[in-house]
């Protein structure tokens, strides 16, 4: 079953607007999301298998340790996942909840219909007796449509949250916290600070399958809004920042590029070597999670890494 908050129109609304603001903007960006179309969701599922890229498998490995005690300290009735995807970590999660016993429903909460019918379809059949529901939507605009309950569980795992500057984190924890009832839980998957020696091959891989993602916006773009994006003539390019701890993917023009958007009629330069910003991957430090967590109205409850201290799992009460 799926319950839609947004259809195609709002989302083609979403894209015109981003990229009428990002691409007047000086420097030039666009937001991460855009990647996500069937190819650029293919290609995030192959840079998850790369040997440089730790954070799925790393999480993965965290989940699978801790499953049994996520259930045990938070009693689950309900299970909501953010930005669900593929929902594959997901079902170490179901399974444990369910072995526990008090789980009776779960909501997978994503933008893409497609993705999510899927989801569904294969969950609905492999967990007879748990309520399967879709929800379509913006897990930073629709959250407060998640259905109501007790004991509800909101996982936002992979380190997504990094995706958002911490201004947009700031907003998307209170409006969060303001879904839930107090003594409800967030699961959430924060990527690291570590060597930039292990996380910018992470972003930048010797396969280039990281490359052809970043440039997959490009494509996004010259598909959805008839533009003309030379997409061979930008170059990847992942640099750690190391001020905001955060990675930043650009693609830069390997020449002056002009490029027409006909659906929106205009008309946008790019300087020789000039960059769009097209992804920011914050990682985290545990004491700052918790001071931004405090500020939002949470409480981090219980923390997990991995041994090497490359990605946490947290446990946090509303
Ligand atoms: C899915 C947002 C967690 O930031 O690591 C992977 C996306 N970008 N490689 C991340 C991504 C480049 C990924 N997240």
């Amino acid at each position: 079953m799926l319950e839609i908050h947004l259809d195609e129109h709002d989302i083609d609304r979403e894209l015109r607007a981003d990229v009428t603001t990002g691409l007047a903007a000086d420097p030039k960006w666009l937001p991460p999301k855009w990647f996500y179309d069937a190819r650029g969701s293919r290609l995030f599922e192959e840079i998850t298998r790369l040997p440089e890229y730790y954070p799925t498998r790393t999480e993965r490995a965290i989940l699978a340790g801790h499953a049994d005690d996520i259930a045990r300290l938070t009693d689950a009735k309900t299970l909501v996942e953010l930005g669900s995807g593929s929902s594959e970590k997901t079902r170490l999660l179901l399974d444990a909840l369910l072995r526990h016993g008090t789980l009776g429903s779960f909501v997978p909460l994503d933008v893409s219909g497609a993705a999510l019918e899927e989801a569904v379809a294969g969950l609905t059949a492999d967990y007879p007796g748990l309520a399967v529901r879709g929800v379509v939507g913006d897990m930073t605009r629709h959250l407060a449509h998640l259905p109501d309950g007790d004991n509800r569980v909101v996982a936002f795992l992979g380190g997504t949250i990094g995706n958002l500057v911490p201004a947009e984190r700031a907003e998307f924890l209170s409006a969060l916290r303001a879904a839930l009832h107090e003594g409800e839980w967030l699961l959430l998957g924060t990527d690291l600070v570590k060597d930039p020696a292990v996380v910018v091959p992470a972003y930048d891989d010797a396969a280039g399958v990281t490359a052809e993602f970043n440039r997959n916006v490009l494509r996004v773009i010259n598909r959805r809004l008839s533009a003309n994006f030379d997409v061979d003539a930008f170059a990847h390019v992942a640099l750690w920042d190391d001020r905001n701890e955060w990675i930043e993917m650009r693609l830069r023009a390997t020449s002056a590029q002009r490029v027409t958007i006909g659906e929106l009629g205009l008309t946008v330069n790019f300087a020789a070597g000039e960059e769009l910003r097209t992804e920011i991957s914050a990682k985290f430090r545990r004491e700052g999670l918790e001071n931004e967590l405090g500020r939002a109205g949470f409480a981090l409850r219980h923390w997990w890494t991995d041994p090497a201290g490359l990605f946490g799992v947290s446990l946090i009460q509303a």
